[in-house]
């Protein structure tokens, strides 16, 4: 059994925190790469992308309490680009929502880890997704639920760029923008690839940073793969006081195994043994 990380003390010193945050999310890219390889199924160039940004949401920053999943003043964290369910389960895994030995279960038949996120069946999930261009709509309406109950949780929504094509993210986006919802945060994880091609190649989507400011939006760009940068953003939102906040993510698809890093086959194609330890050995 690969180990895990447990969340981050936010009392330790900066650089306690920043070093336990990068051991962490090398953990998390370890095991769910042994996921997809006893699955025989996954995204994995998605996962890896994601990896840094949802090990600092989830180690770091997120009001939660895995031990009460359910509680109302949490702050809420939607994973719309469902195709990561692999990252999300080893997170939530790592986190303690659920017993990691469940692990070794994703996309089993009749496993609660779908190869799509289910709400009802993973303590920690919070939204149903998978068919993309759903959880920014959804997210939306969680940040008008919180300011309805007079509440200041946060709600996050990660978006792949390539599903920024579905319509549905442009209207949340301006219902998002028109309330002025900045407990609202959406992160794109801009890695320039989507299934098969790159995004400005498919449909274009520069100049994003403009498009979303044009809905209302405050943009702030980061690298989503820079801990210190990560967390020093998170923690400093909203960008702007009465805007949701439009994080641009700049990440690299598969990213830390060198053969698979921008390589647009690893959008779905499952590593064999052999990749799977050349990959671990580059994971150290
Ligand atoms: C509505 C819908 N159409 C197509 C798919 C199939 N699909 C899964 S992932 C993906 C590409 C997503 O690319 P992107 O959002 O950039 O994700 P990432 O690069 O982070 O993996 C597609 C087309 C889907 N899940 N939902
Ligand atoms: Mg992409």
């Amino acid at each position: 059994m690969t180990e895990l990380p447990q969340r981050i003390d936010r009392s330790l010193p900066r650089d306690e925190q920043l070093r336990l945050l990068a051991e962490g999310a090398r953990l998390i890219r370890r095991r769910n790469l042994r996921l997809i390889e006893r699955a025989g199924l996954g995204h994995v160039g998605g996962d890896l992308s994601a990896a840094d940004i949802v090990a600092t949401l989830y180690l770091a920053v997120l009001d939660v309490d895995p031990a009460n999943p359910d509680l109302p003043g949490r702050d809420r964290f939607v994973m719309s680009k469902g195709h990561s369910s692999g990252v999300l389960y080893t997170t939530l895994a790592a986190c303690g929502f659920f017993d990691a030995a469940l692990l070794d279960d994703y996309m089993q038949p009749l496993s609660p880890l779908n190869g799509h996120p289910d709400r009802k069946k993973v303590p920690g999930v919070e939204a149903n997704t998978g068919p993309l261009g759903h959880g920014l709509p959804i997210a939306v309406g969680m940040a008008i639920a919180a300011r309805m109950d007079g509440s200041d949780r946060r709600t996050f929504c990660l978006v792949g760029d390539g599903e920024l094509q579905e319509g549905s993210n442009w209207e949340a986006l301006m219902a998002g923008g028109h309330r002025g919802l900045d407990r609202l945060t959406a992160i794109v994880d801009r890695n320039g690839l989507q299934q098969g091609a790159p995004t400005e190649e498919t449909s274009r989507l520069e100049p994003l940073a403009d498009k979303a400011r044009a809905f209302g939006w405050a943009v702030a760009e980061v690298d989503g793969h820079d801990h210190r940068a990560l967390l020093d953003l998170f923690e400093a939102l909203p960008v702007e006081t009465g805007r949701p906040s439009f994080v641009i993510a700049h990440t690299h698809k598969g990213n830390a195994v060198s053969f698979m890093r921008d390589r647009v086959e690893w959008h779905h194609k499952v590593p064999s043994a052999d990749e799977v330890r050349a990959a671990l050995e580059e994971l150290v």
